[in-house]
């Protein structure tokens, strides 16, 4: 049931904050004021559940669980949050009777882009469970001031401006002043004597740096709980340069400063290739350190010891990048708190827990000692302890297996040593878990089967999932109310009800509608492409989508090979296709990849070529939606027929936009990878297009593969890769599109595109096909989203709060 909020003083509250805030009369207002005054209307009744379920939690002492990670992708929040509380329709009326248009004032809110792509929004998906299931979930994370860059498209090439955002005036956030957490960063260590003649290391001359919180309610659905996400901005106090200032180096205490609040100045936006960067590594220990106080000091509120700490706490780390929470957490423990040792490792192990989400070995995080001893020298000496322990019992277990022991090690030696942080993490961690059935598979059996040796206990599987609030009922309301109208609204809190619409299959007048709503999908989405892109699209032509960061593993170059193939076929060989398609991508690159910058330079020389063919374009349409971000995913998503999915078989970790693609009703186009396997066996094998090498296969492979064997044998590949290499779709810059032909063709194809393509040019004329028995088409989509609701992150939260975390429902 929805306790809705009082309603009663919301159109005062506008008011009041246009006039006594923004200092303007009612008629000055912007419609970004407006937006602003709604969202403090909001906000107040979001304090409000905010405040009561502090309370709740306080008063039956529960287990928390803390979800540390850098990037935290919520998208705009004013829809999501309005839906949950159950107010939306009554906010729409108040608005309207005050002559506005709520559609109008939800547009000028802007993304908060505090992530890279799918993990941070996984991080997002989860809050909005944890608040929707009544579980007392927290997110720690970091107040970027620059979220990942804007992309534009010049010529087509991506150029990348930054994204500030109101990071300290947004609506949602509430600066915690009071709460300031302090963070010691550099320096150097000090040996003593103590006084039993032991040894004592102090860490001495480090610099203060302050974490100031700035919270965001996350309500969740039903109006029920709100618990919040803390963000921590970096600032220096005046007081800690003190010293400085009254030296009377005003200048340099000011720069110091200055230097410090760099630390969240800007998220990374790599989301693979490793940045090595100081920075970064000053970043994720300001996080952990700032988290794992917050936690701690939340827990002394109830608690004078730390014997029910791992009872009252659990803590997950998002990928790697939070690992440093285990030398952290056994910091505080020792030195701050003055646990032993033994005591104070159980307690760490028994509360952590950590996610990995990739097994590329480019993006394994490993960091030099020497910046780790520059950065925080007391955290590698306790790092070095826990290794030497770990170490220890490698070799009562192992006795005569050095090799085995130099594997595991957290210290990786060689010219220049490294701290593995994936190995810290296992080690400090009770639980260890992959994404996806066979990511997790391939992490126990690929990346570190001589942990899962050791500890086959630890490590598990959590499928992921996606929110239904924001990716069905808040993207596609048009879908939303169909459903609702048909079989309930259950679906919105336990999404495998809609198992439900299974049966409608046979009702045609009900099949009907289901379509028309993927066609006003399709319309709304026509427009944005006119609006962003500047190409006519025709609605009727089959949509299909390839939207996620741009990558080699993700092979939107395969999907390239594809259209050429596509425009050949029709322009040299006279084929008439069987349904006119749009292909749509969106997507960033990162800004130093080269390969993938240069991608988006040849979809775009694609397009220009494909849609200027008087004759092609008829049937084949290009479009590249740039700037992709969570908001734009709510209008491309629900639009597309098809979900393009290709990665090459073991590297997409599970994927969650093809979850989302399939809760909204398009068919995916995927390879044997990640959840596209979980989600072929929920749909049905007649409701899917798989193609390609599976893992097996691709393993098989490595090694003996050789892509001009491929191309020997293919006109049709040789066809497609002469015309990458050639001037045809490089308007007036030779040679523009050689590194990409060169990496398929001189440099073993690493991604396998070429063992590929025929299987999928296969596919995809299965499903052309398929496409014109509108009928058929209709049952297959309706399929797709009434078998998909294992894919809700309810499910998935349901599983880690059971588990792993030991976490209850707190209604
Ligand atoms: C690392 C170091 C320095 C700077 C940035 C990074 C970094 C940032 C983000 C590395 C990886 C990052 O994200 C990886 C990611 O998004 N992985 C995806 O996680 C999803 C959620 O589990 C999965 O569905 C995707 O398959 C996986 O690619």
């Amino acid at each position: 049931s929805i306790i809705k909020p009082d309603l009663s003083g919301f159109e005062n509250t506008i008011r009041d904050y246009v006039r006594y805030v923004l200092g303007k009369p009612m008629t000055d207002a912007t419609s970004t004021d407006l937006f602003n005054g709604v969202s403090s209307a909001v906000r107040k009744l979001l304090m409000d559940i905010r405040i009561e379920t502090e309370q709740r939690y306080d008063r039956r002492d529960v287990k928390r669980m803390h979800y540390i990670s850098m990037e935290f992708l919520t998208g705009p929040l004013l829809a999501n949050n309005l839906l949950n509380m159950g107010i939306q329709e009554d906010v729409r009326a108040i608005l309207k009777n005050m002559g506005l248009d709520l559609d109008i004032l939800m547009a000028c809110e802007p993304d908060p882009s505090l992530g890279n792509g799918g993990l941070g929004r996984l991080a997002a998906c989860f809050l909005d469970s944890l608040a929707s299931l009544d579980m007392p979930g927290f997110g720690y994370g970091i107040n970027y001031d620059y979220g990942l860059f804007k992309q534009s498209i010049m010529g087509g090439y991506q150029r990348e401006k930054p994204d500030y955002w109101p990071s300290r005036s947004s609506p949602w956030l509430i600066a915690r002043s009071g709460e300031k957490c302090m963070v010691p960063v550099y320096g150097r260590i000090v040996d003593t004597e103590d006084i039993e003649g032991g040894y004592n290391p102090m860490w001495s001359e480090w610099k203060l740096v302050v974490g100031r919180p700035h919270d965001i309610p996350v309500v969740g659905y039903g109006g029920h709980t709100a618990n919040r996400l803390r963000l921590f901005s970096a600032w220096a106090s005046e007081d800690f340069d003190i010293q400085i200032f009254n030296e009377g180096d005003y200048f340099r205490a000011v720069e110091r400063k200055i230097s410090s609040e760099n630390i969240s100045k800007i998220l990374y936006p790599s989301d693979s290739q490793e940045a090595g960067r100081e920075l970064r590594l000053v970043q994720e220990y300001f996080l952990v350190a700032c988290a794992v106080q917050d936690i701690i000091r939340i827990y002394l509120k109830q608690h004078d010891d730390f014997n029910q700490f791992s009872k009252k706490v659990a803590i997950q780390l998002n990928d790697t990048h939070p690992a440093l929470t285990v030398a952290e957490l056994m910091r505080s423990l020792v030195d701050v708190h003055g646990l032993e040792w033994d005591n104070a490792w159980d307690i760490t192990t028994q509360t952590l827990a950590y996610t990995n989400h990739t097994l590329l070995p480019e993006a394994l995080e490993k960091w030099p000692l020497a910046i780790v001893e520059k950065v925080i020298p007391r955290h590698l000496q306790i790092i070095y302890e826990i290794n030497r322990r770990f170490l220890e019992t490698l070799t009562v277990n192992y006795p005569d297996d050095p090799q085995r022991l130099h594997r595991m090690s957290i210290i990786e030696e060689g010219d220049e040593k490294q701290v593995r942080m994936a190995h810290l993490a296992i080690v400090g961690s009770h639980s260890v878990n992959g994404v996806a059935k066979i990511h997790s598979h391939l992490v126990k059996t690929g990346l570190v089967p001589d942990f899962y040796d050791l500890w086959p206990e630890k490590f598990n599987n959590k499928t992921n999932g996606v929110t239904p609030r924001r990716w069905l009922l808040s993207a596609n309301p048009g879908l939303a109310r169909l459903i609702t109208e048909s079989i309930g609204d259950k679906w919105i809190v336990d999404l495998d009800t809609l198992k439900a619409l299974e049966s409608l299959g046979r009702d045609p007048a009900f099949l009907e509608k289901f379509s028309m709503i993927k066609r006003e999908n399709k319309v709304r989405l026509a427009r944005l492409i006119k609006k962003t892109a500047y190409i006519d699209v025709d609605p009727d032509s089959i949509f299909d989508i390839h939207a996620k960061r741009i990558h080699e593993y993700k092979r939107q170059f395969l999907n390239v090979m594809h259209i050429i193939h596509g425009y050949f076929m029709i322009q040299e060989e006279g084929v008439i296709p069987t349904a006119p398609r749009t292909y749509i991508f969106s997507g960033k690159a990162a800004p130093g990849y080269f390969l993938a910058k240069l991608l988006i330079r040849l979809i775009h020389g694609v397009a220009d070529v494909v849609n200027k063919d008087p004759l092609v374009s008829q049937w084949i349409k290009v479009a590249f939606i740039p700037d992709y971000k969570v908001s734009l995913a709510e209008i491309i998503i629900p639009g597309a027929d098809v979900s393009e999915q290709i990665s090459t078989a073991g590297m997409e970790a599970s994927g969650t936009g093809n979850m989302k693609f399939a809760i909204n009703g398009a068919v995916t186009m995927g390879t044997m990878d990640g959840a596209n396997i979980e989600i072929a066996e929920a749909v049905g094998p007649d409701n899917i297009y798989i193609f390609g090498h599976d893992v097996e296969e691709i393993q098989a492979m490595r090694g003996a593969y050789d892509p001009g064997k491929i191309l020997a044998q293919s006109p049709h590949i040789q066809r497609v890769l002469n015309a990458v290499n050639s001037p045809l779709f490089c308007g007036w810059e030779n040679d523009l599109f050689f590194p990409l032909f060169d990496a398929v063709v001189n440099h073993g194809d690493y991604y396998m595109n070429l063992a590929d393509f025929q299987s999928y040019v296969d596919a995809q004329v299965r499903l052309s096909g398929d496409y014109v028995d509108k009928k058929k088409w209709a049952q297959m989509t309706l399929l797709n989203t009434a078998r998909t609701g294992i894919f809700s992150s309810d499910r998935t939260i349901r599983e880690y709060a059971g588990e792993v975390w030991g976490l209850e429902r707190q209604i």
